[in-house]
């Protein structure tokens, strides 16, 4: 059943912020916009995701089949907001309808990881539903990095574990020319086999999901496209492969409805105050830890302050009694000479 949210009707407007519509889409989009559930009878829809400079941007225009998103190998993150593009599957017009989503990258380099993820959350809320999440992981990074795990961690706490039943993760970057298939022969570079196990073995131990090995991981070397020259047969095989792979996954997926995202953002939102809170309450715990250690210490200084001062007066009485005993001693001695000479004379 659909929530009220989700059924609320809508108008171009509402889109525009976020698509932008191909001339020849216009009639289609603008005659089944004003709700997600009929717009969902039109369009297949594709959202992607991932680390920044992974490859998002590169592959949304493969699939667009022109350029549509900024690409490119700057150190800055490129995508700053969420766009997306209706238009038809590789721009083929007699094809399926499609809205692809392009988003900025996890791990911006300007530190903006949680203002992207609002506008993802926001923007998928209004196209409403998505049917492949795709996850773009550049093949050359070995090692599953950290702000991957926090990237999906957080979008499968927003979205709802159902969530990874709509990812498909793409490995970017896996070519096909005779170096870098030579580099994998000699095991400088890792296989598909080999990156599919690694990167189930992540998603289980990390997530507690199952990828399927078959359907849910395909390869793909985005420079393949808008290349004409140098390109063997092999290379061109292996990029429609996985186009039509991302095809069939999207054409098969029952589309993930976002109309619930605003309830486990609330939850979200509920969740990180509590953190606040206990952060709050521990900074306070700690500050009245601190304060008693304080006094502890005090309590001990002082006191050994006072051992130390009275040991210190003790030695300076004892010292005082010794000069004294001395200076007596000495009385005494001249006494005694003094009687001893006066004896000496009168005798
Ligand atoms: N050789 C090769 N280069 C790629 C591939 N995919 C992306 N690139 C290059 O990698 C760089 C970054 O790609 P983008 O598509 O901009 O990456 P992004 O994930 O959109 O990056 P942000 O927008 O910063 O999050 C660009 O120079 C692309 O040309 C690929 O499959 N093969
Ligand atoms: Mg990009």
């Amino acid at each position: 059943m659909y929530s009220s949210k989700y059924s609320e009707r809508k108008n171009i407007r509402d889109y525009q912020k976020i698509l932008k519509v191909k001339p020849q889409m216009t009639n289609i989009f603008t005659k089944n916009c004003h709700s997600s559930e009929t717009l969902l009878t039109q369009f297949r829809s594709i959202c992607l995701l991932g680390v920044t400079g992974h490859g998002k941007s590169s592959l949304g225009n493969v699939i667009c089949g022109e350029n549509v998103f900024e690409a490119n190998a700057a150190l800055k993150s490129v995508t700053e907001k969420v766009q997306g593009m209706a238009t038809t599957w590789r721009d083929i017009s007699t094809h399926v309808p499609l809205i692809c989503i392009d988003t900025p990258g996890f791990g911006d380099s300007e530190g903006r990881d949680s203002e992207h993820v609002e506008d993802i959350v926001s923007s998928l809320k209004t196209i409403g539903f998505v049917h492949t999440f795709i996850i773009t992981w550049n093949c050359l990074e070995n090692r599953f990095n950290e702000q991957l795990d926090s990237t999906i961690r957080l979008l499968s706490q927003i979205f709802s574990t159902d969530f990874f039943r709509n990812v498909l993760v793409c490995f970017t970057k896996f070519a096909h020319d005779k170096r870098s298939i030579g580099l994998r022969k000699k095991g400088k570079n890792l296989e598909k086999p080999e990156l599919i196990d690694q990167m189930q073995k992540e998603f289980k131990n990390r997530f507690g999901c199952t990828l399927n090995p078959t359907t849910q991981f395909c390869f793909i070397d985005n420079s393949v496209f808008g290349e004409t020259d140098d390109l063997d047969l092999l290379q061109v095989a292996e990029f429609e492969t996985c186009l039509e792979h991302i095809f069939n996954f999207t054409a098969d997926s029952k589309p993930f409805l976002c109309r619930d995202i605003k309830v486990v953002l609330n939850e979200i939102e509920e969740l990180r105050q509590l953190v606040r809170v206990l952060e709050e309450s521990q900074r306070v715990d700690l500050r009245e830890i601190a304060a008693n250690w304080q006094k502890v210490l005090d309590k001990r200084v002082g006191q050994l302050r006072g051992e130390g001062r009275s040991r210190y007066e003790r030695q300076i009485s004892e010292n005082d009694r010794l000069v004294q005993e001395t200076r007596d001693i000495k009385q005494r001695g001249a006494k005694m000479k003094q009687e001893a000479e006066s004896m000496r004379r009168s005798t």
